[in-house]
């Protein structure tokens, strides 16, 4: 079987980071890990060929060549997705699909032939082994959850790896909270399934031996799911991984409280860690208790912020505003608490209720589940009626937007960062790219831009008083630009 591995088009969104890639000329943040462990999955003799929509066109010859085509998207996805599946489907192939789009929403796919819906690695083996004998059935579905120790490496020859701005890798899926808003314990499970030590360091080399020297995100749900292996195992093995290495620093997601382990949090550092998601939601403690973000309550949030930035791990933090237990002063709390706790990035969204979700549950029984959710949550949109009326949600919600991302907030925000962050050990090289993106934003931002006062002020402050973190400064001005254009397109009046 010929097979055409195909990841749908992503759409101009906060995490795209479409229009900071420009710079540094690179087309896609991260390559799609899950059709790339799929392709390792199919059986070998099969030839495979990855079309990343995102980074090159799926071509008439490509469709000409194959006999089937596997698809996977997120929510985020669809529009493209249909596009695809119209096409592979005039093109007459066999078309499979599989991921987080289609495992909660299948039922909008009627040309589709097969669903692999869930983790591959149970439902894969069964639909292939129908296939063999002639009886594959439609759907392929599963309750339970993989051993991810059996998972196989991701097959990283399929992509071209110069597309992408960084490269992602899988350490564990599931996470021990439960906040009644996150898919992940529906998706995949309230247990932290672990890879061994071996499995991470194998990928790595992988990449490495491919000539890749720059940033690997750790996808996990929760990073720090399983600390006792972390610490025992896999964190002692990649200080020793990095060791004569140069260039391959790592980012992850974590819950927040890894800022009350310093033995941790300094191990992370130490194994190449500078940069963490954290799912801060609010300053607010009665929706916290709303939504039972259990890890979240009852600490000083931002000094939990502070003491991660000094021990160096950048936060990178998601924030929600339309909790039923919010008043109309959330959204200046919520200005005030990012400004002041110098996160750079802040992903500010309305609370959504995707499906599978205990919310979700709740929204339906009390009647104010509105649709289905678009999957961006920094489109100022969401499937439910918040209780303090849409209207004022949204406006609230542009003005805590228009807000942080002015060249005024952010830059002041960045200053506050750049002052208070322990610069990290290991760091990407400066290449010809990042040197030309270097270059690309002293004109665009620093002669054109509107915010060139503040791009001259923040470059030269950190040329004298942190010298070290001084690409991280380009790097905030940029993503700044990207994060402007992305309000203007999705929240502006
Ligand atoms: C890395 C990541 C990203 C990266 C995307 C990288 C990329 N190129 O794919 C970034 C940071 C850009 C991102 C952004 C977003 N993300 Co995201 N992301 C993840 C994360 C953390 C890991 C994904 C991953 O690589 N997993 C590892 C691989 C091995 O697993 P997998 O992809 O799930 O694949 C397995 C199965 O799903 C299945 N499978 C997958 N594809 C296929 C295809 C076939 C044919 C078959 C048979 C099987 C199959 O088999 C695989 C092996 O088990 C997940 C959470 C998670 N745990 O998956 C969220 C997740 C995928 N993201 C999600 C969302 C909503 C988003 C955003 C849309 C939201 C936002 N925050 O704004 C944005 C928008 C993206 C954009 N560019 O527009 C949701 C998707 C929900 C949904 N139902 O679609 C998830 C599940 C998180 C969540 N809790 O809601 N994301």
């Amino acid at each position: 079987m010929r097979t055409l591995l195909i990841y749908p088009e992503c759409p101009d969104t906060f995490w795209s980071f479409k229009h900071a890639l420009k710079f540094i000329h690179k087309k896609a943040s991260l390559p799609p890990l899950g059709l790339l462990t799929v392709g390792a999955m199919l059986p070998k003799e099969w030839p495979k060929k990855l079309v990343d929509a995102n980074v090159s066109k799926l071509t008439q010859k490509d469709l000409a060549w194959a006999d089937c085509a596997f698809i996977s998207a997120m929510v985020v996805q669809r529009d493209s997705a249909y596009e695809i599946i119209a096409r592979c489907k005039e093109a007459g192939l066999k078309i499979i699909a599989g991921g987080p789009l289609f495992t909660s929403e299948h039922n909008e796919f009627e040309d589709v032939d097969h669903f692999i819906l869930n983790e591959a690695e149970l439902t894969l083996p069964p639909f292939l082994a129908d296939l063999e004998k002639g009886c594959a059935k439609r759907i392929y579905r599963t309750s339970e959850f993989c051993d991810i120790q059996r998972t196989p490496a991701p097959m990283w020859e399929l992509m071209d790896l110069k597309h992408y701005a960084s490269m992602s890798i899988q350490f564990s899926r599931g996470c021990p909270f439960n906040c009644d808003f996150c898919n992940v314990t529906a998706l995949f499970g309230h247990r932290s399934r672990i890879k061994t030590a071996e499995q991470i360091i194998a990928e790595l080399d992988g990449l490495y031996d491919l000539g890749w020297r720059g940033q690997v995100f750790f996808v996990d749900d929760n990073f720090i799911g399983n600390k006792s292996y972390l610490m025992a195992h896999l964190l002692p093995a990649l200080i020793e991984w990095q060791k004569g290495k140069k260039g391959i620093p790592f980012n992850t997601e974590a819950s927040v409280n890894l800022a009350d382990n310093e033995p941790l949090m300094e191990m992370m550092v130490k194994a190449g860690f500078d940069t963490v998601f954290i799912g801060i939601e609010t300053p607010n403690e009665e929706s916290l208790a709303e939504c039972n973000k259990q890890q979240n309550k009852n600490r000083n949030l931002l000094e939990s912020v502070k003491i991660m930035h000094r021990a160096g791990l950048q936060v990178q933090g998601g924030f929600i505003v339309g909790f039923d237990s919010d008043t109309p002063s959330i959204f200046q709390r919520q200005i005030e608490f990012i400004q002041k706790s110098g996160i750079v990035t802040a992903m500010v969204g309305l609370l959504n209720a995707p499906p599978g979700t205990r919310l979700y549950e709740r929204m339906k029984k009390e009647g104010r589940l509105l649709g289905i959710i678009t999957g961006d949550n920094v489109d100022g949109t969401t499937n439910i009626l918040p209780k303090m009326g849409l209207d004022a949600l949204r406006e609230g919600y542009r003005n805590i937007m228009h807000h942080i991302y002015s060249p005024e907030y952010y830059y002041k925000r960045a200053m506050t960062f750049l002052r208070e962050y322990k610069a990290p050990e290991i760091k990407t090289p400066l290449d010809l790219h990042r040197l030309l993106g270097a270059f690309r934003s002293s004109i665009r931002l620093g002669i054109l831009g509107k915010e060139r006062f503040q791009y001259w002020k923040i470059l030269f402050w950190t040329l004298f008083h942190r010298p070290e973190l001084f690409t991280l400064s380009i790097t905030f001005a940029i993503y700044g630009y990207h994060f402007r254009r992305i309000c203007k397109m999705k929240i502006a009046q």
